[in-house]
């Protein structure tokens, strides 16, 4: 992109400058189905929290609106709307209309100090792939008024009356022809929010989620949320322990280094657990990175010299292993940085290298520090990691005898695996499916050239406790390790996995939810770099199956079992589901014309009224191997939905907090989400 070579015409710079992105948005927000939708809801509010961690703004709102539409509004200085005399446009254009641009533009002058780099693609890239925009600049007491149709302005920045607002709002609609779904997804929406208020201590995130009816969520949700943490990621590590029984309180570090600001806040728990979240320029850094490994240095070193300088450690006593000081730690890692460098397999590993002593340093100083000033705290929390030492020594040769080098190798593919002829990973499959009789069921439908099926069974993954490890015996888990072909701990090796699809296929309901959840969380603290590289999936089978004569279609939730009726006219409230295949419903000769005229020929001539019939499924138990096969297995007509690190991660946060040892919290939990159970699922 020149953008510097083409100030000459206005439209030919416009057109230059964004058609690239309309072209391939997939090079600048990953993809356009969801989760590139909801980048670009990020991206506007990206620029909002870089205006308020410059010290500008304190409130920003994010409005879903009824028709799809997004707005976010913030209480900062405004986007400048002054005219460049060289370019004749306004700075607000410019940066609407130019790559890259962002919130970055002005560079000095703008005051700030750092900026997202991940999403920062600018809010040029969310104006490119919106139908329409709308951009209000509230300053001077003046309201200024802009608006675009896909990128392009439909006129110049106009003087729109008298305000005592001041701050910028930005209300756009995401192009239903760039974009699979126009669905933003209120969960997402709020967890995002939620992390970065967090993250921006102070400045309050509220979400008013204004879009009409929906079946599920309006019964259940509030409308208007906000999130506002005064105590910052020390609020965050103590919302992240609500459920686990802690030690000592939340600290928090923070110190401005000349390479960036660090702040650190943790906590020690009695759990088995590690959770530490590490954050670069508010972006989450799933796959770690400099200041994740300044930070693991930093505590086990720190953690090890006060054990020996009290003779907690005796002399003959080894040191604590890192892994032995982050067993039932919880922290929350946040560096802002001038020029922050992403790297790895998704762009979540922070490449600066000077961040990992800027962290070490401060997190030595610190926390000694902290120890020194809290003997009690202090010696509780070496106790801790000297259990989880002697604990690694025990379980070492217990856990050997499982997972030693050759133990997983040379046992046989287990018994209930049906195995694919296919040899190539890249082209097998495998499909974890809940029950006997699903599994069943998949054995027969399957291709069993390339896809493998290992039914397991629920009941026995139905673990109380959160007690990951002790699964690991788990005759279940260990035939799935033999037949991933991976093996774990030291003798991991993901380049020998069998299957480069790996499928969770459970049942539509509460169960099927947590073995779900339960196999996410196994994945997501044993097998990570599966998730990273894309090869777990969840599949999606129907809710139901909607049949009018001849024509059949299965649907994937009750908002498409609505759509689908409308469109073939039938009177909702008139027909009633079954869990069988008899139910019907008259369609009239008029709604027949209306739904057949315009269509492709039919070959038989139709009957004159056709019935419909609607079957629910309950479990995958119910459908035969065929149809399992049609919706859910043949990848002609399936869906399945990768799973990211964040639904892992999700999940992981709710293991703990449904399986968690206190009881207090989860029935916080239930109590909290009874009505809404099925949005567990991830
Ligand atoms: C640079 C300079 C100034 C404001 C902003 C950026 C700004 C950008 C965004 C994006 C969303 N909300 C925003 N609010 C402000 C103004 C500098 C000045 O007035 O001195």
């Amino acid at each position: 992109m020149s953008a510097a070579s083409t100030y000459t015409s206005e439209n030919i710079q416009v057109l230059e400058g964004l058609e690239p992105v309309r072209k391939r948005p997939g090079m600048y927000i990953g993809s356009t189905d969801a989760r590139g939708l909801h980048h670009l809801v990020w991206e506007v509010v990206d620029n909002a929290i870089d205006e308020a961690m410059a010290g500008h703004c304190s409130e920003i709102l994010v409005t879903l609106h009824d028709d799809g539409s997004v707005s976010v509004e913030d209480n900062g200085r405004g986007i400048p709307v002054d005219v460049h005399k060289q370019t004749g446009k306004s700075a607000l254009e410019v940066v609407l209309t130019t790559l890259h641009a962002g919130g970055k533009f002005g560079g000095d002058a703008s005051g700030y100090k750092v900026s997202g780099g991940l999403h920062g693609v600018g809010s040029s890239v969310v104006n490119a792939l919106s139908s329409w925009l709308r951009a209000e600049v509230y300053r001077d007491g003046k309201m200024h008024v802009q608006e675009y149709k896909r990128g392009k302005p439909t006129g110049d920045v106009k003087a729109a009356g008298k305000t005592d607002k001041r701050g910028t709002l930005i209300r756009f609609m995401p192009d239903k022809d760039i974009f699979d779904t126009l669905e933003l997804s209120l969960e997402t929406v709020l967890t995002r929010f939620r992390q970065q208020a967090y993250l921006t201590k102070g400045v309050a995130i509220a979400v008013l989620d204004a879009r009409p009816k929906r079946p599920e969520a309006d019964r259940v949700f509030p409308r208007l949320y906000r999130f506002q943490f005064e105590g910052g990621i020390g609020a965050y590590v103590t919302h992240l322990n609500e459920s686990k029984e802690r030690i000592g309180q939340v600290i928090v570090f923070e110190k401005d280094t000349p390479e960036g600001q660090v702040e650190v806040s943790l906590q020690y728990t009695q759990t088995f657990q590690e959770c530490v979240l590490s954050f670069a320029n508010n972006i989450h850094t799933a796959e770690g990175g400099h200041h994740l490994t300044g930070f693991k240095a930093a505590i086990t070193r720190t953690i090890n010299a006060y054990a020996r300088q009290y003779e907690l450690l005796k002399e003959k006593d080894e040191n604590l292993t890192a892994d032995d000081v982050r067993e039932g730690l919880t922290a929350v890692i946040s560096v802002r940085l001038r020029d922050p460098q992403f790297e790895g397999q998704t762009k979540s590993k922070l490449g600066n290298a000077e961040m990992k002593t800027a962290v070490e340093t401060v997190v030595n100083e610190k926390l000694s520090e902290y120890l020194e000033e809290h003997p009690g705290e202090a010696k509780d929390v070496v106790a801790k990691c000297i259990l989880a030492a002697r604990a690694r020594l025990a379980a070492r040769a217990a856990r050997d005898s499982v997972i030693r080098k050759g133990a997983l190798e040379g046992m046989t593919l287990p018994g209930k695996l049906a195995d694919c002829s296919c040899r190539d990973p890249s082209q097998s499959e495998l499909f974890i499916v809940e029950g006997d009789s699903a599994g069943g069921s998949a054995k027969q439908g399957r291709n069993r050239e390339f896809q493998a099926i290992l039914p397991l069974r629920g009941k026995i993954l139905n673990v109380e406790q959160a007690r990951l490890d002790k699964m690991l015996a788990n005759n279940e888990i260990k035939a799935l390790i033999i037949a991933l072909g991976i093996g774990i701990g030291e003798v991991k090796d993901i380049a020998k996995l069998r299957y480069h699809r790996v499928v969770i296929m459970t049942d539509a309901d509460v169960d099927g939810a947590h073995i779900r959840t339960l196999l996410l969380t196994l994945f997501f603290r044993y097998f990570p770099e599966l998730i990273e590289k894309g090869y777990l999936y969840i599949a999606q089978p129907p809710l139901y199956k909607i049949a009018r004569g001849k024509e059949m279609r299965y649907v994937f939730s009750d908002a498409e079992k609505d759509a689908t009726l409308k469109e073939w006219g039938v009177n909702i409230d008139e027909v009633q589901e079954t869990e069988e295949e008899t139910d019907e419903t008259e369609v009239t000769e008029e709604t027949e014309e209306k739904l057949t005229k315009g269509k492709p020929k039919v070959q038989s001539p139709k009957p004159k009224a056709s019935k419909v019939g609607i079957q629910r499924y309950k479990g995958l138990g119910e459908m035969n191997a065929e149809q399992l096969w049609d919706t859910t297995m043949d990848p002609e007509h399936r869906i399945m939905l990768q799973v990211t690190m964040e639904d892992a991660e999700r999940a992981n946060l709710v293991f703990t907090t449904l399986m968690g040892s206190e009881v207090a919290p989860r029935r916080k939990f239930i109590q909290t989400h009874a009505k809404t159970v099925k949005n567990l699922d991830i």
